[in-house]
């Protein structure tokens, strides 16, 4: 079994972004040594410190699927295939920053976005709530670029732009957020599956959490997709009988389910 979790409003609670609720789940995975991945909007460096306040190391998906990271001696495992990244082996679906930001900067006032790199430390603390020194971390962006935007309305069109840039844009639970086109958290499962079937020698079931639309690919990437409650009270939809639906939000729920599950 190998577990992808979404994070802000799934493994951590929407509004103050903690994980405590889901203690007794979090034992119950280290005792069985299930792998859990981390698979989220945020960036690298965010991940790697939220990593280290739970106390794991991991594989992990950042900036909505657009790359992989596997640390390096990971179960002892051989990925010299991949990448060599700083400590980590890598697997690139996104395309780089600056092919993101020409887009952005061309359409940015046309469209009257207000993205992450528009943003004074202190607007993203107000935007999403978080702590100073988190606050500047999601500002450390590497494939994609988190914005609000003024005419909701005119998403549709921005989407059919950013189409001829070989870009798309997907939404979270505060954010829209410009990616490339050929890469979601779904296809970033899928590799990571692919890439542990290998290691294994053998099927591996999978199991995934989420509570926003960009979360959409992951579930239907996954063995078991489970829906967490959003911090609206609502689920994402998946044209499955599948999908298990949390009774609590956030981590809660996440705890809640997990226990069912493992
Ligand atoms: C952004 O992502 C969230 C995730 O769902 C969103 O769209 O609401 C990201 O840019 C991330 O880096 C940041 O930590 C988060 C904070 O709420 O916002
Ligand atoms: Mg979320
Ligand atoms: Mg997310």
């Amino acid at each position: 079994t190998i577990i992808f979790t979404d994070l802000d409003g799934t493994f951590l609670n929407h509004d103050d972004y903690s994980f405590e609720a889901s203690k007794e789940a979090r034992l119950a995975i280290l005792k069985k040594e299930i792998p859990l991945v981390f698979t989220t909007s945020k960036t690298k460096i965010e991940v790697e410190l939220l990593q280290k306040k739970v106390g794991i190391k991991e594989p992990f998906i950042v900036e909505n699927g657009a790359a992989l990271f596997v640390p390096k001696n990971y179960k002892g495992f051989d990925f010299s295939f991949l990448k060599e990244y700083q400590d980590y082996y890598i697997l690139q679906l996104g395309v780089p920053y600056d092919q993101i930001m020409l887009f952005y900067n061309a359409y940015k006032s046309e469209f009257e976005m207000f993205g992450f790199s528009d943003m004074t430390d202190e607007e993203v603390m107000q935007y999403t709530g978080l702590p100073l020194e988190s606050a500047k971390r999601s500002k450390e962006r590497g494939f994609t670029e988190p914005f609000v935007m003024k005419d909701e309305f005119k998403v549709e069109e921005l989407e059919r732009l950013a189409k001829e840039y070989h870009l798309k844009i997907t939404k979270g639970g505060r954010f829209y957020h410009l990616i490339g086109e050929n890469q979601d958290k779904g296809k970033a499962v899928e590799k990571c599956v692919d890439l542990f079937q290998k290691m294994y020698q053998e099927k591996i079931t999978s199991i995934g959490l989420g509570d926003g639309e960009n979360d959409i690919p992951l579930l239907a990437s996954v063995d078991i997709p489970i829906a967490i409650k959003n911090h609206e009270g609502s689920y994402v939809n998946l044209p499955t009988n599948k999908l298990q639906r949390s009774s609590y939000k956030g981590a809660k729920g996440w705890n809640e389910m997990i226990l069912k599950n493992v």
